[in-house]
């Protein structure tokens, strides 16, 4: 059983920002999938355990780009 949950994420501009997001948060225990809509700034984060919003919001700073 998992869940999805998407965020928005300001500050990312090419490819190479949408890897090191995808990356980041990929690294999150629990986290099974990441999907990256550079043009939207939206973020798919697929979870087979828990993980809070803080979690995804500290990865994507540890990546340079913030939650909205
Ligand atoms: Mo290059 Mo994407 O600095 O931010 S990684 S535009």
């Amino acid at each position: 059983m998992s869940t999805t949950e998407t965020y928005d994420v300001v500050g990312m501009t090419c490819d190479h920002c949408v890897r090191s997001v995808t990356e980041e948060v990929s690294a999150l225990q629990g986290v099974s999938a990441v999907d990256v809509d550079l043009a939207s700034g939206k973020v798919h984060v697929t979870t087979r355990e828990p993980v809070t919003t803080e979690q995804v919001r500290e990865a994507v700073a540890e990546a340079g780009y913030q939650l909205v």
